[in-house]
């Protein structure tokens, strides 16, 4: 969270080490935790109503993951899966949509509230020293472009701790929302996309529903658009285009976040499931958790609730799907529909949102 963001400035060196070996990672299976795999009836029946910026998403079976080199092994392997029919959001949740949330019911987020010392040590690796009374001031973590070419694997470089940002000051106190009304919020926890989707009369989907619903209907093709890899002259979504993290060319017109709906929908209607901003998932994450399903049968409904991430091990983390403006092919492409991601619950950042389900 933002503790651990905080903790990030002490363990950033750590990280670096866990993020190269999360590349060959490769945990006993006797020390995985389990994957509950949750049995519904299906529920084919195509609704008769609509509801306002939703899409119905009919039951069905798809292949979740990736064995494609592409891939990143918490991918793999690839396993058939079905999910029951459910409701998405079309767009990502917006600044807009979340300050009716805020101004309805006096919500402050993670962001907004000043960490103790104790939920920042909670976080940290033994010995972390406790971090200075000046130093627990509410804030969050912004991207911050470089001067030139650096070090992939050390995020300090490209991340800033800063005092002051949250969803409605998303680079920190000096900016503001202004024109940004349709752009999709930012710097929400885990914790805070929950509360926002009860108070909207929704759920935070699982990784199984998202990727069923960013594939739009595509079988095994690496993008939500298919298979062509996006360039400076073949833009799909709001993805960095250049060298990261200093040299960022905006081919598709955009630096940080983009209005939602200023990309083509997906087959299904879905806009921005790739890129734009990372979007939370309601599972626990675990890099492993595919390699302990049962690739003979057709999985129903699939959830994790147990975290395991190596670069994070003491934070229960939450999967987030669906890449962000910061990826690219260079750095980690995971604006693909079969990449993973986690985070602390009670982090968010400059380039993390959501959307909602519903039943
Ligand atoms: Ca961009």
């Amino acid at each position: 969270m933002k503790n651990n963001l905080l903790t990030l400035g002490a363990g950033l060196a750590a990280f670096a080490i866990v993020f190269a070996l999360t590349k060959v990672w490769k945990m006993p299976r006797a020390e995985r935790l389990d994957v509950t795999l949750t049995a519904k009836q299906p529920t084919d029946a195509t609704p008769t109503a609509t509801i306002p910026g939703m899409v119905w998403i009919a039951s069905g079976e798809f292949t979740m993951g990736t064995d494609a080199e592409l891939g990143w092994p918490e991918e793999k392997p690839a396993h058939r899966v079905r999910v029951d029919g459910f409701w998405i959001d079309e767009t990502e949740v917006t600044n807009s949509r979340f300050r009716e949330f805020v101004e309805a019911t006096g919500y402050v987020t993670t962001a907004e509230k000043v960490p103790s010392a104790e939920e920042i040590l909670a976080q940290s690796p033994p010995g972390t020293p406790a971090p200075p009374k000046e130093k627990l001031v509410a804030g969050s973590l912004v991207f911050t472009m470089t001067d030139g070419a650096v070090d992939l694997k050390d995020y300090s470089q490209w991340w800033q701790w800063t005092p002051g940002a949250n969803w409605k000051h998303p680079e920190g106190p000096e900016s503001d929302l202004d024109g940004r009304e349709q752009h999709p919020v930012v710097h929400v926890s885990w914790d805070d996309a929950v509360s926002f989707a009860k108070w909207a009369g929704k759920r935070l989907p699982t990784e199984a529903e998202w990727e069923f619903a960013a594939r739009g209907g595509l079988i095994d093709q690496p993008y939500v658009w298919g298979d062509e890899a996006p360039s400076d002259t073949r833009v799909f979504a709001n993805i960095w285009q250049g060298e990261f993290p200093h040299r960022n060319s905006q081919a598709d017109g955009f630096a940080r976040t983009a209005p939602v709906r200023s990309f083509k929908a997906n087959g299904c209607g879905l806009f921005d499931m790739a890129g734009n901003v990372w979007e939370w998932c309601s599972d626990a994450y675990d890099v492993g958790a595919y390699g302990r399903r049962d690739g003979s049968k057709v999985i129903a409904n699939p959830q994790v609730d147990r975290s395991f991430d190596p670069r994070n091990p003491r934070a229960a983390s939450r999967a987030q799907r669906g890449g962000s403006f910061l990826c690219n092919d260079q750095y980690c492409s995971r604006y693909r529909p079969s990449a993973r991601h986690g985070l602390s619950p009670d982090t968010g950042m400059s380039h993390v949102g959501f959307r909602c389900v519903k039943n």
